[in-house]
């Protein structure tokens, strides 16, 4: 079966909540040597699918909690092998992340920070619903240099820019660098919340966090 079938397949089964069939096909898909991030990648491309079901009213909550479950476990299948590729032991920098408050999204957020983990970077997870002032006392308990924000939907775009705010507001906005990430999140987004960067692809995101810290050094 061609690749673009396969993965077809996999989304097929992740839209008909067959979640033995979902990690089966995951299983086989790594077997064979499909790249784990493509997996992700269709993953990915069936949970976006199961929200616009869930909008049009095709699904409902119990779907998307449903999904979401079924995604835990690719997960943990996938993590295992993401963690792998890591290059070497220097810490790459000390990040301090979390999904900002009103917002309870928190499986991207996951695979970006076991990603940056692999990549050496020392990651303050602080969850979800964290409120901007939360944030803060974290960036400055820990001197992290980087606050990555992750947003699901759009009323977390209120205390994402709030957080970036009371950067400014304690002094700390230039020495810090505010990425964000999540599937409502743009470029458009970026330039409202004030933050330097933003992506919804987990290597780009650790690239560019590897250029932050070049560029300080
Ligand atoms: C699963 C899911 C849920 C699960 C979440 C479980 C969990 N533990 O996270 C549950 C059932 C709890 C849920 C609840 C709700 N949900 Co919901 N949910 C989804 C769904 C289907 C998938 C999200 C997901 O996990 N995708 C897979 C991951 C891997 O993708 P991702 O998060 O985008 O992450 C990738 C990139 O964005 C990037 N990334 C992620 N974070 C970061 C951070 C940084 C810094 C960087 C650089 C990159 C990055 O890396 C990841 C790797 O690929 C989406 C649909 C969609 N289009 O996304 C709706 C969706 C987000 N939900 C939606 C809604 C409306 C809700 C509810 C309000 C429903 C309700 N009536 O209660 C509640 C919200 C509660 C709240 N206050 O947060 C809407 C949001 C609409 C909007 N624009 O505001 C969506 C878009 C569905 C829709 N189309 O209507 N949901």
């Amino acid at each position: 079966m061609r690749e673009v079938d396969k993965m077809e397949e996999l989304k097929r089964a992740f839209l008909d909540m067959k979640r033995q069939e979902v990690l089966d096909l995951v299983k086989k898909e790594i077997e064979s040597g499909t790249e784990l991030l493509d997996i992700l990648k269709a993953c990915r491309g069936a949970m976006e699918e199961v929200g616009k079901r869930f909008e049009t009213g095709e699904f409902f909550l119990s779907e998307l909690i449903y999904s979401a479950e079924v995604f835990k476990a690719v997960s943990a299948i996938l993590e295992p092998g993401l963690v792998s590729t890591r290059e070497d032991e220097d810490s790459k920098g000390v990040v301090v992340f979390g999904t900002p408050k009103g917002d309870i999204h928190d499986l991207g957020k996951n695979i970006v920070i076991t990603m940056m983990r692999s990549q050496g970077f020392t990651v303050h997870d602080l969850g979800v619903d964290v409120p901007p002032e939360v944030f803060i006392k974290e960036l400055e308990r820990t001197e992290a240099s980087i606050l990555a924000l992750s947003a699901l939907i759009t009323p977390a775009f209120v205390s994402m820019k709030e957080a970036v705010s009371l950067l400014e507001e304690k002094g700390m906005r230039d020495n810090t660098f505010v990425i964000i990430g999540g599937g409502v999140t743009t470029d458009f987004a970026r330039k409202e919340i004030g933050a330097d960067a933003q992506t919804l692809d987990p290597t780009e995101a650790v690239r560019l966090c590897k250029e932050y810290g070049e560029r300080r050094s």
